[in-house]
């Protein structure tokens, strides 16, 4: 027998064992592998093909896997710093480690209360409920994670807007819109469905600055300036109501502030949403025919490129309010409310992951990290907004913050993170937890090895309908511990009163499962993961529900004036206007920047260190249109200077038609310059706190030659 075209199975030692990839874990993406394993190690990797996700398909990043599983620079053994801050680390024992750790963070609990200690997560959403639990379990509210700057903003202007947020029902949509998103390279699986509707003949819209693959299969291309999303938006919406394609049996009934809108949109004419969005009058009629005129529509959006902005929940909020006016909302092949299930994504099990995660009201704790600052965030999102943390650190205001227990922490990835790197120098305790021994593990003063997701176990749900927990493949690397492991190990020093959690990672799997009907055991006894379709107990969650419930705002309605950000002294309506963050500096810095738009082969700082993956794309670069650089004598390849009001990067010019003259776009994660010192930590959306990463303006010019 031949197993994946060249490994023979009898006789060879050659185990095939069942996992998921965890590089770029997250809603949309958890590629299903096999994994050829003999003596306990990983020979090679392969999409599983019986996974109705991914459907026997890896990235560039998944079949690199052992490129990342095996790297050199992985973490094996406990350390503990034996100097100044930055500097040596010695190992210790796992016993040791957890002795320190909890004493530290007892002491300090004593001290300055429980609040003092931050609990932070970088992009890993796999051990998040049970992080979160166990700072809620020590009595700390403040647990902190990446989505300070990702996806959170997008939830916030749904739930302001419907009371939920909606998901594209690409498989029975007659038109799409694309805002801002770019499956082809973000998320690979996503990708497929993308071009099995437009071989349907669904109209695909894309929105979007730059050239990606979907716009071959686009039937039109909207070509708006950063930021213009929210204007560009509006005038589609006046163009829909002055041709009536919008539903008014729909409005009437049940909208909130329609009279308002529609006097707002009245103001974005064709003419006036091309002077501000850069998109031809004639483009925004026939998109807004293309999307009204052949539904049902849905739209896709992004985690991040909409809401990266001066404006950016308002942004998204004009995007959204698209589909309510023309009647798409929670309509089939329109925009669809699933609960949340698990980690983000929904299906037709229910879980008790929020009793799980919020052993507590938060209500009960003290005020979290940006409760002052960003009021709309704390009500709608339970975690603290991680954005205003450095500054809390650094003036130790309304109250001192002392340590923080990190998973996967990485500073370099916040705007202005020179700040954020003296903040966590002046913590008194800081422990990271992170396969490798990043720029931010450096500096703690213990740092924890983590295994990768083939030395652990994982559960995953997945929008198909599918679920999957996995076991390890591999034993860990040297002294490695599953993240869930770690917690569970810290909350029964930290939290003893804890017992569920104390309890283990299975018996918190039963627990999270329970309302669903599954459990660990049955779901071991399926390696490949489970159809959730047809189970007993497990309903799908039906289309137009407002009509029976009405919709989870303060009015019962879909909410074009939302009441919540009138409350709050915010302008109710989505009025969205900046063209960047910078407004008064065209002069100075006549480009627009986006930064952060992502690459196939790169997952934020991840797999920079494979081979495979480095080949690709060796250097860090800006792209920049062949016309911009010839106006400035720069060739393709050749060195720049990028800089910005707060920075500068030294950075090789791409050349490439994909970039609009008036734009430069310099991609994400980079070990080499540090694009976000670019950015100014306090340029944020004053409704979600999230960063302006995606419209600041910068000048470009040759580089001037490195002195000797
Ligand atoms: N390979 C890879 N995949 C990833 C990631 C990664 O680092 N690498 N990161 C993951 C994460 S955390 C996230 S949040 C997602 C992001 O997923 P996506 O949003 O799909 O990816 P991006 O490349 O950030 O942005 C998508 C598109 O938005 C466009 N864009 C930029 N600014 C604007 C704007 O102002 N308006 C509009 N309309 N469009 C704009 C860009 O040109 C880009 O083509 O990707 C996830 N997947
Ligand atoms: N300028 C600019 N900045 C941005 C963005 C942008 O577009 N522009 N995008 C923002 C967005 S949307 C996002 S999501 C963030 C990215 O968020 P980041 O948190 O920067 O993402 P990573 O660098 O992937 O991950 C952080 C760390 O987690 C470690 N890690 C990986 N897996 C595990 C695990 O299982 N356990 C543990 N303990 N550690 C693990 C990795 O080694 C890494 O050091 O960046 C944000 N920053
Ligand atoms: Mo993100």
């Amino acid at each position: 027998m031949v197993a994946g075209g060249d490994i023979y199975l009898p006789d060879s030692g050659v185990e095939v064992k069942k996992t998921i990839c965890a590089i770029c874990e997250g809603a949309s993406t958890s590629c299903a592998m096999n994994v050829y394993v003999r003596d306990g190690r990983v020979l090679k990797v392969e999409g599983m093909k019986e996974f109705p996700h991914n459907r026997g398909t890896l990235c560039a990043k998944g079949n690199a896997t052992r490129q990342y599983v095996y790297n050199a620079e992985r973490l094996r053994a406990p350390l503990r710093r034996t100097g100044r801050r930055g500097g040596g680390f010695v190992e210790i024992s796992w016993e040791e480690a957890y002795g320190e750790i909890a004493e530290r963070l007892l002491a300090i609990k004593k001290k300055h209360g429980a609040e003092a200690v931050v609990f932070g997560v970088g992009y890993s959403k796999w051990l998040r409920p049970f992080a979160q639990r166990l700072a809620i379990s020590f009595g700390s509210p403040n647990f902190a994670t990446e989505s300070s700057t990702c996806h959170f903003a997008t939830v916030i202007a749904a739930r302001l807007t419907y009371g939920a947020w909606g998901a594209p029902d690409i498989a029975n949509c007659r038109s799409l819109l694309v805002w801002g998103r770019n499956p082809f390279f973000s998320a690979t699986p996503g990708a497929r469905p993308l071009i099995e509707a437009a071989e349907r003949g669904v109209n695909i819209v894309e929105v979007n600055p730059l050239v990606t693959h979907l716009s071959r299969y686009a039937t039109l291309r909207l070509v708006p300036r950063p930021g213009s999303d929210g204007a560009l938006a509006l005038g589609l919406a006046r163009v829909i109501v002055d041709e009536g394609l919008h539903d008014r049996e729909f409005i009437d009934r049940h909208t909130h502030g329609f009279t308002e809108y529609r006097a707002l949109i009245s103001r974005f004419t064709p003419q006036e949403t091309e002077r501000l969005s850069g998109v031809p009058a004639d483009d925004v009629v026939r998109a807004a025919r293309l999307i009204a005129g052949s539904g049902p529509a849905a739209i896709m959006t992004s985690a991040s490129s909409t809401v990266h902005h001066l404006d950016g929940v308002q942004n998204h909020r004009a995007i959204l309010c698209l589909s309510g006016l023309t009647g798409n909302f929670d309509a089939p092949g329109g925009n669809h409310v699933v609960p949340e299930t698990w980690l983000h994504v929904g299906c037709s099990a229910a879980t008790r992951q929020r009793e799980f995660t919020y052993p507590r009201p938060l209500a009960e704790l003290p005020p979290r990290v940006g409760a002052d600052a960003f009021p709309v965030w704390c009500r709608f999102v339970g975690e603290a907004q991680a954005m205003h943390l450095p500054q809390q650190i650094l003036s130790g205001r309304p109250y001192p913050l002392r340590a923080m227990l990190a998973f996967g922490y990485n500073h370099r990835m916040w705007p202005g993170n020179d700040v954020f790197e003296r903040a966590l120098d002046k913590l008194d305790f800081f422990v990271d937890v992170d396969l490798f021994l990043t720029p931010t593990a450096r500096r703690a003063d213990i740092v924890l090895p983590a295994c990768s997701s083939l030395e652990r176990s994982e559960l995953r749900f997945y929008p198909c309908d599918h679920v999957i927990l996995t076991e390890p493949a591999i034993a860990p690397l040297g002294l490695a511990r599953a993240d869930s492991d770690i917690i569970i190990e810290l909350a029964r020093r930290i939290a003893p009163e804890d017992t569920l959690l104390g309890g283990g990672y299975e018996a918190c799997l039963d627990y999270i499962l329970q309302p669903s009907g599954l459990t660990v055991a049955e779901l071991k006894r399926h390696p490949s993961g489970l159809s959730l379709g047809g189970r007993p107990g497990l309903t799908a969650p039906g289309h137009y529900k407002y009509r029976r419930d009405g919709f989870a705002t303060p009015t019962g309605k879909m909410e074009f004036v939302s009441t919540v950000l009138g409350e709050m002294g915010f302008a109710p309506l989505p009025v969205a206007t900046a063209p960047g963050s910078d407004r008064d500096e065209a002069a100075d810095y006549p480009l627009m920047l986006v930064t952060g738009v992502r690459l196939p082969m790169y997952m934020h700082s991840r797999t920079f260190r494979n081979s495979w993956n480095r080949q690709l794309h060796p250097l860090p670069t800006v792209a920049l249109n062949p016309q911009t650089a010839a106006a400035r004598g720069i060739d393709d390849g050749e060195e720049v200077l990028l800089r910005t009001r707060r920075g500068e990067v030294r950075v090789r010019a791409q050349l490439t038609g994909i970039v609009p003259a008036d734009m430069a776009c310099i991609y994400h994660g980079w070990p080499e310059i540090e694009v976000n010192r670019l950015l100014h930590p306090e340029h944020l959306d004053p409704i979600s706190g999230f960063p302006a990463c995606k419209s600041l303006r910068c000048a470009i010019d040759k580089a001037p030659p490195l002195s000797a």
